[in-house]
């Protein structure tokens, strides 16, 4: 008794961490009145037998047509129990696989045993839902007379158009998958995505309690959550930010591969094969806790016109609110988020405006960051754009071209970055948004210099003429900066070199004209 409400205290507890993001919005007041504040939703988890479809191949593996009689393993000898599937008493359909059981009374399907040795009894269970799913908690199925001692439970993702192996199971992993044995407990958060072999669930232990195989959720999300699954935020934060893990729970179908049945010891006693076949009373998530995958846009997943659908909010539609609806294209479609908590955003938290598809967890930082943005932004969001590009305030900040290259240009600016609306950072001279003009007074040869010469203050002087602002082209008689200074000044030998000392003077004088003509210039 008291074990039993501690059990429906953990379900409850249970329900309430994992349905923590049920809600889709709140009113909230502001300076401008009621505003909704939209979260993260997600429906809360039901039962995956309920709408659970269910086939069984080959179409005559199910006992009882013709009536059979079968034994068991613990009673081999006692050959009296029958399969009959033309009396509702002794039939066992495939639906006793999802009934609801009453009275404790056990309900099963039951294959035919296994007559035709030695080929193998081989089965196919599968299970579909016209939804996309997401477990969140274990899958268990539980076997009636014992175990199969190899099994691969399968799952597809697009509706039975293709499958992959979701678990093998067998009492011998090697032997029969040529894979080594492994137990989820042997997982890392690095490898936890990854299919294993376990030899767990398919030994005879001849006792009642073991009957049940299961498909470990809640031990894999104990990988991020901590044993009790305390830490969920944690779990959630990797959600968002690991590759392939949410991925990992998600699925539209389910099946099973029974290859061989429970033996009840090494080997098959080919004298007694009526006790040889399986059987099943449940498939069932274990707190029957399975979700409607809603990408974190629904409160609610309802059964419409016999099939699950998610009842989309945040201006989403489809049956996974996959897609926006009509008219609500402006954004891209992005699944909502775990993050931040305790509630989540209705969209991806670390939204990174189409410049990126990957985040990453920074668990010393504890943030959700972006990664290789692409188009030339950078920041936690792709918020930003790199050094030398500058924003576009015109466009979007999802636009692919919302980065702008600075160009400035390399000898007139001081590095190649800009501001805000594109303007470099100019060399004394320069000028112009990318720093590739001069102001007045310089000219341009590889960088702005000041003039030598003009045709106002700096005047080529004694018939020389100003080139290009760089220097006076003289008559040969003149030379000097400014053309001021003759060659044949102070009696000296006109070919030839003028002496130190008047050189020296007219270099001075040169000085104080250039001195005197840029002060008038300022
Ligand atoms: C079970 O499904 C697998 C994969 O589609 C198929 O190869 C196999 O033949 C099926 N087995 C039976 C008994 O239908
Ligand atoms: C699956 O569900 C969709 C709606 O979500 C419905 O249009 C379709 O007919 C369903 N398919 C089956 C086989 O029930
Ligand atoms: C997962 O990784 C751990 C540690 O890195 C390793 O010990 C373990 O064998 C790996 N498990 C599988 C199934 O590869
Ligand atoms: C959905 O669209 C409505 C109408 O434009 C808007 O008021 C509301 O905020 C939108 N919801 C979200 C979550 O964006
Ligand atoms: C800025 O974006 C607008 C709108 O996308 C575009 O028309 C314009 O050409 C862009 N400007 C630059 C400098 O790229
Ligand atoms: C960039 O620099 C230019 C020129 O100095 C200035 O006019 C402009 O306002 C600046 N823009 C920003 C966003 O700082
Ligand atoms: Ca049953």
């Amino acid at each position: 008794m008291l074990l039993r409400a501690a059990f429906l205290l953990l379900l409850q507890c249970l329900a309430s961490t994992l349905g923590q993001y049920n809600m889709c919005k709140s009113l909230v007041s502001t300076d401008e009145g009621s505003v909704w504040e939209h979260y993260a939703c997600q429906p809360s988890p039901g039962s995956m037998k309920d709408y659970m479809r269910i086939k069984v191949d080959p179409p005559g593996i199910t006992c009882g047509n013709p009536p059979e009689r079968f034994c068991t393993l613990e009673n081999p000898y006692l050959c009296s129990d029958e399969c009959d599937a033309s009396n509702p008493d002794l039939a066992h359909p495939p639906q006793l696989m999802q009934d609801r059981e009453r009275n404790g009374l056990i309900t099963y399907w039951q294959t035919v045993t296994w007559g035709r040795h030695p080929e193998p009894l081989l089965a196919n269970i599968s299970m579909s839902w016209n939804k996309s799913l997401e477990l969140t908690d274990d899958i268990q199925i539980t076997f009636e007379y014992g175990r199969p001692t190899i099994m691969v439970l399968d799952k597809s993702m697009d509706h039975g158009r293709s499958w992959q192996p979701y678990q093998f199971y067998a009492d011998d992993c090697q032997d029969a998958f040529n894979m080594q044995p492994k137990q989820v407990r042997d997982l890392s958060p690095a490898n936890l995505t990854r299919v294993i072999c376990t030899e767990q669930y398919s030994g005879w232990v001849g006792s009642k309690n073991d009957k049940n195989v299961k498909f470990e959720v809640r031990e894999r999300f104990a990988v991020f959550a901590g044993p009790r699954l305390q830490n969920m935020d944690s779990l959630y934060t990797r959600m968002e930010s690991m590759k392939g893990l949410r991925d990992f729970f998600t699925f539209t179908n389910l099946r099973l591969r029974l290859l061989r049945p429970a033996l009840g010891g090494t080997y098959v006693q080919r004298d007694n094969l009526l006790k040889y076949f399986y059987a099943i009373s449940n498939i069932e998530s274990i707190f029957a806790h399975t979700q409607c995958k809603c990408n974190l846009h629904a409160s609610q997943c309802l059964l419409i016109d016999g099939n699950l659908q998610c009842q989309c909010e945040h201006n989403t539609t489809g049956p996974d609110c996959q897609r926006c609806k009509k008219g609500f294209k402006a954004k891209s479609w992005k699944a909502g988020s775990y993050l931040p908590p305790p509630n989540g955003t209705p969209n991806t938290y670390c939204e990174c405006y189409g410049h990126s598809n990957r985040c990453s967890f920074i668990d010393y930082l504890n943030i959700v960051t972006c990664v290789s943005c692409k188009h030339n932004t950078r920041g936690q969001n792709c918020q930003h754009c790199r050094l030398g590009y500058f924003r576009n305030a015109s466009a979007e900040l999802d636009d692919e071209n919302v980065c702008v290259e600075c160009n400035c240009n390399q000898l007139g600016s001081i590095h190649d970055r800009c501001n805000g609306t594109g303007f470099c950072q100019c060399k004394d001279g320069a000028t112009g948004a990318k720093c590739d003009d001069c102001v007045p007074g310089y000219y341009w040869k590889q960088g702005c210099y000041p003039n030598v010469c003009d045709e106002e203050m700096l005047l080529c002087q004694n018939g020389g003429t100003c080139y290009m602002n760089q220097k006076c082209i003289c008559p040969p008689e003149f030379k000097g900066v400014l053309c001021q200074q003759s060659r044949c000044e102070a009696g000296k030998d006109c070919n030839g070199a003028p002496s130190a000392r008047l050189s020296l003077a007219a270099l001075l004088l040169c000085a104080l004209i250039y001195l005197l003509a840029t002060l008038a210039q300022h």
